[in-house]
């Protein structure tokens, strides 16, 4: 099946926008940091986990999402959250710890949260399974409409939260979508060294959930199963076990050189933002020049989201205490 071209463009955008805003920060992380490795130095300190290689489940899942859908995720949020429309320059901000950001510089990278957009990350990973299935198990009380969806990677899967969530989404045929994303590592442990099975995808049946497996890293074979998952959970057959194939171009965080992907390398690290560039070229969807001309626009746009952090003010040290609970 064939998308709109408009979709294909608009997918391709947001792959450029998430990948242009890592390579900005990634470029601003290294400031600083420097001789000797100092995690909490330079402009944006702290750990970062950026998306290289993952956007297209991103784009291609946030693209058939509507608005009163409901996002949570994990530790590696970037691309996901810039293909929901989180405010960029308001993230930005955040990551800088600047008070201009989505939570006033106390969240940082791994803890994104956005009303406007249905949207929140944390640092815990698979923390974001109970509440998301606390959004569908409101939702399907009140019979309102909206999907709840939870991304989580294919280490964070083995968590006890997600055997537990499954359980209920299953019993109760909760509208919720668990999205797996299979970059096939975890830190530095391949999946083959903590995962029973092949596929998690496999695991739905027996949690009364449908399984899918998308393989290739390709945002339409994405998209289109998201729309499967969506309609299934509008229409009352409850939740799907989404797996994604992707790829983590980089290592695990910022200064990890990961050295550990060794064989497989060459074929595993295969970039899909030129391939998917290349291939909306080939299908005369864009033009050699309005493929650049988007990367130009685009790369204004994170420009001037980076710039506005920088220049935004740092949170009043008397306030360090608001918005504490413990
Ligand atoms: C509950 C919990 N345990 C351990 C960690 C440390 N940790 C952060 S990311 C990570 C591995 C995640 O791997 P995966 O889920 O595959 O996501 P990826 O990094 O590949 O995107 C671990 C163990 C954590 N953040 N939270
Ligand atoms: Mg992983």
């Amino acid at each position: 099946m064939s998308l709109p071209n408009s979709i294909r463009r608009s997918m391709f955008e947001t792959m450029v926008r998430s990948r242009f805003w890592d390579d900005r920060l990634t470029e601003q992380y290294w400031i600083d940091k420097t001789p000797v490795f100092a995690f909490g130095a330079g402009p944006l300190p702290g750990e970062l986990h950026t998306s290289h290689g993952q956007e297209p489940v991103g784009a291609g899942v946030c693209a058939a999402l509507s608005d009163e859908d409901m996002i949570t995720t994990g530790h590696r949020p970037h691309h996901i959250a810039v293909a929901r429309g989180v405010d960029l320059r308001e993230m930005s901000a955040e990551l800088f710890g600047k008070k201009a950001g989505l939570s006033g510089g106390r969240g940082g990278h791994m803890h994104l949260y956005d009303r406007r957009v249905n949207f929140s990350s944390s640092g815990i990973i698979a923390e974001g399974l109970g509440p998301a299935a606390g959004m569908a198990f409101a939702r399907k009380m009140q019979k309102k409409s909206g999907v709840a969806l939870s991304f989580l990677g294919d280490g964070a899967v083995n968590q006890g939260a997600f055997h537990e969530v499954m359980n209920i989404v299953g019993l109760h045929k909760l509208p919720f979508i668990c999205v797996i994303e299979d970059n096939k590592w975890a830190v530095t442990t391949h999946k083959s060294m903590s995962t029973a099975c092949e596929r998690n995808s496999d695991r739905a049946e027996n949690y009364g959930m449908t399984g899918e497996f998308v393989e290739g890293n390709d945002p339409e074979l994405i998209y289109l199963a998201t729309q499967r998952a969506l309609e299934r959970a509008r229409s009352g057959e409850g939740g799907t076990i989404l797996e994604i194939e992707t790829v983590r171009l980089s290592g695990h965080f910022m200064g990890d050189p990961a050295g550990y992907i060794t064989g497989e390398k060459s074929e595993y690290q295969v970039d899909p933002v030129p391939v998917y560039r290349a291939r909306l070229i080939d299908d005369g969807i864009l033009t050699e020049q309005e493929a650049s001309d988007t990367e130009r626009v685009i790369g204004a746009e994170v420009d001037e989201a980076i710039k506005f952090a920088l220049d935004a003010d740092y949170p009043d040290a008397r306030d360090a205490l608001n918005c504490t609970f413990a």
